[in-house]
């Protein structure tokens, strides 16, 4: 198989290169460097320090020759994204190109329009592009479980059967974003869907929920700092449990914004790359749009900030729990319960429980807490759904000024 990465150089982008590279699989990638970007403009930088990727490819050359090659490019360039089409002749393309982050698509007019423009017109851009030099070969296409929302049912696999006005159908299952970032993912799940109906495209559109996680089989950040993959804690571009673990490991309150009974599916790195590789292996057939809800376990906030405070006082570290203001506007307490059945029969297995990985990814983040608290001034949420942030009080971003007790 010949497996094309859109989106190589991120934080799961960089995982599925070496786990599909280590299966004998060839990987292409592209990638324009946006999120090392965003980061920075952010203010931030990965926890965990990353490679180039030029250093990234002669290590991945080292450990899996000839498997691993890169092209930089943006995917908005049709031109360039045909060319690499062409040459490249793809089975399969890894859709991970795209921004990621719910606050950075709420912080102005700017963000939003770039997200959307980006995310939307990045996808319909490579779904023209496959319509003509690769008809055959399988979209795996990274959407969210955002796209569906907490709309206080059930939320079955893409689809499901209603009946109105005594007929029935099965239907697209309503999507209900969010954040501008989650609607640029509604938009994609439209239009590829749209073009395996009209242009025969076979696609499997993957919702995935909250990631998490340092170490995969192929990166080891503490044992071979060479092939790590980012971590990302800041406010905009850190996802709820690596927060919390940044956080933890200096000691800062874990940030459980508003109630704290958010409830969401979540992923670990891990598993998200066993199942992008079960996707790839298993395509669907021509014509076929599919929907994989991919994710482990549900939680909510509260119970994870529990969690990661028992993993840090296994370390011996004590950290408290913090409930600051929502800085967005979503359900805080609500109903959640999600069927995921179709990776597990293709064979998905989780490999960690939830408190082995919270320990591995302490362990790995334990050598980088100067790093973090040299960039504790973005840990606070500050983007706000209202654009009036500040979210937190100014007192209480203030109020951080104990020791941390590593
Ligand atoms: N949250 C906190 N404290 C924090 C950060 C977040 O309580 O310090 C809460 C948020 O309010 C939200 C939940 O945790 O209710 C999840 O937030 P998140 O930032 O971890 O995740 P989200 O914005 O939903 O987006 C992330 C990824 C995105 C992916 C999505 C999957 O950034 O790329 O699509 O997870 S899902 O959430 O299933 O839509």
């Amino acid at each position: 198989m010949n497996v094309l990465i859109l989106g190589m150089d991120g934080y799961i982008g960089w995982g599925l290169s070496l786990h599909l590279a280590a299966k004998g699989i060839t990987v292409s990638g592209i990638d324009n460097f946006s999120r090392r970007r965003h980061v920075e403009e952010v203010g931030s930088w990965s926890a965990i320090p990353i490679l180039s990727m030029s250093d990234r490819l002669s290590v991945a050359d080292r450990l899996y020759p000839g498997k691993v090659s890169f092209i930089e490019g943006d995917i908005l360039d049709f031109d360039f994204l045909t060319g690499v089409l062409k040459r490249n002749r793809p089975d399969t393309i890894v859709h991970l190109g795209e921004m990621p982050s719910a606050p950075y698509s709420m912080i102005d007019a700017t963000h939003a329009f770039y997200t959307q423009q980006n995310n939307v017109l990045g996808t319909l851009n490579l779904l023209f592009a496959m319509r003509d030099y690769s008809p055959e070969a399988h979209l795996v296409k990274l959407g969210t479980m955002g796209e569906y929302g907490t709309p206080n049912l059930d939320i079955p696999e893409g689809f499901f059967d209603i009946e109105y006005r005594g007929k029935k159908a099965n239907l697209m299952f309503p999507r209900q974003p969010g954040s501008f970032y989650h609607a640029s993912k509604v938009h994609d799940t439209h239009n590829i869907m749209l073009t395996c109906k009209i242009w025969g495209l076979r696609a499997t559109d993957i919702m995935q929920g909250v990631l998490f996680g340092t170490r995969t089989h192929e990166i080891n950040a503490s044992k071979n700092p060479e092939t790590a993959t980012r971590f990302d804690f800041d406010e905009v571009f850190g996802t709820v449990i690596n927060r919390y673990c940044a956080q933890a490991v200096i000691g800062y309150p874990l940030s459980i914004y508003g109630k704290g009974g958010q409830t969401r599916g979540f992923l670990s790195l891990i598993d998200s790359l066993q199942c992008l590789a079960i996707a790839c292996e298993n395509p669907p057939e021509k014509g076929e749009y599919r929907v994989f809800n991919q994710l482990e376990n549900v939680y909510d906030v509260t119970t994870l900030a529990r969690a990661v405070q028992r993993a840090a006082g296994r370390m011996g570290i004590s950290v408290t729990l913090d409930h600051t203001v929502n800085p967005r506007k979503e359900a805080e307490e609500h109903y959640y319960k999600v069927d995921a059945h179709r990776l597990p029969k293709l064979g998905f297995r989780p490999t960690r429980t939830l408190e082995q990985e919270l320990d591995i990814m302490l362990e790995d983040l334990i050598g980088f807490t100067d790093r973090i608290r040299q960039k504790q001034s973005v840990i606070a949420p500050r983007t706000t759904w209202d654009g009036k942030g500040p979210a937190m009080p100014v007192s209480q971003q203030n109020s951080f000024s104990e020791k941390p007790s590593t």
